[in-house]
């Protein structure tokens, strides 16, 4: 994992701002690209990703924000300058709404914005803050709650899922927990990408925690494997590299896994 911002590993979580800190802002990302598609096949990859993360509003406020994001963004992304609170640390003025910024995010947005439905709520975002599809997210009965989130993309029908469940029994009053948005992700996305979380807080005040996270894709890589010698063992081929080429290597034949200690 790579942090920037203010995201810190902490006792086998990751937090994202400090609470103490008026406005916090914190990536935490997987250290190596993923790839999402392939050029050369034209195939995309299905992929799955669980989390486990808390929002908690401070001090019992009854305004508080910005929100929490998972995004898949181009290989080298960083947090942008100007980005903090509403923009959740991912957009600034310039960026956003701009097709070049080749984003896709999931964001769990608690501060209504001018450009925010009229309500906190549960967004899928196409290189914008502006959410492509959304739903109504009840953030003040949730907080404090640790809540299990499950994204899916199906590269055969082209649909990203969303679902969430808290783990304390209080969601009957919710009448949604899923969203789904169609995308062409050959159209939205670089090749490989970078993966992630943001969380932003304002004045107001709000915290982030990560408590566990697992990606896996089936992009099926084999005879995509670059320079590999047709005559050398592949055996030998993987000995030859570090042990950290090994494990990637290995594993992006049948499928890359990645797993948060917990
Ligand atoms: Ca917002």
């Amino acid at each position: 994992m790579v942090y920037s911002g203010d995201a810190i590993p902490s006792s086998g979580d990751i937090e994202f701002n400090r609470v103490d800190d008026a406005i916090g802002l914190g990536h935490a990302r997987y250290a190596d690209a993923v790839q999402i598609w392939d050029r050369k096949s034209g195939k995309l990859s299905d992929f799955t990703t669980h989390f486990t993360f808390i929002i908690i509003d401070t001090q019992c406020n009854t305004v508080y924000g910005d929100g929490f994001a998972f995004f898949l963004a181009p290989v080298g992304f960083e947090i942008p300058l100007n980005s903090t609170g509403s923009f959740l640390g991912l957009f600034n003025t310039t960026t956003d709404d701009s097709p070049e910024s080749q984003m896709i995010v999931v964001e769990f947005d608690t501060f209504v914005n001018d450009w925010d439905p009229p309500f906190a709520h549960v967004g899928i975002n196409r290189n914008s803050i502006r959410s492509a599809v959304y739903t109504f997210w009840n953030a003040t009965l949730h907080s404090g709650m640790s809540a299990d989130a499950w994204i899916s993309y199906n590269g055969t029908t082209q649909m990203l899922s969303l679902s969430w469940r808290y783990s304390a029994e209080n969601t009957s009053r919710e009448m949604t927990t899923h969203l789904s948005y169609r995308v062409d992700l050959r159209e939205a996305l670089p090749e490989k990408v970078t993966i992630g979380f943001s969380g932003a807080s304002s004045s107001f005040g709000e915290r982030h925690i990560l408590r566990y996270w697992e990606f896996n894709s089936t992009l099926d890589l084999v005879g995509e494997i670059p320079n590999l010698p047709k005559v050398m063992p592949v055996p030998m081929y993987l000995a030859a590299l570090g042990a950290r080429e090994v494990s990637s290597v290995g594993a992006s034949m049948t499928a890359a896994s990645i797993n948060l200690p917990r």
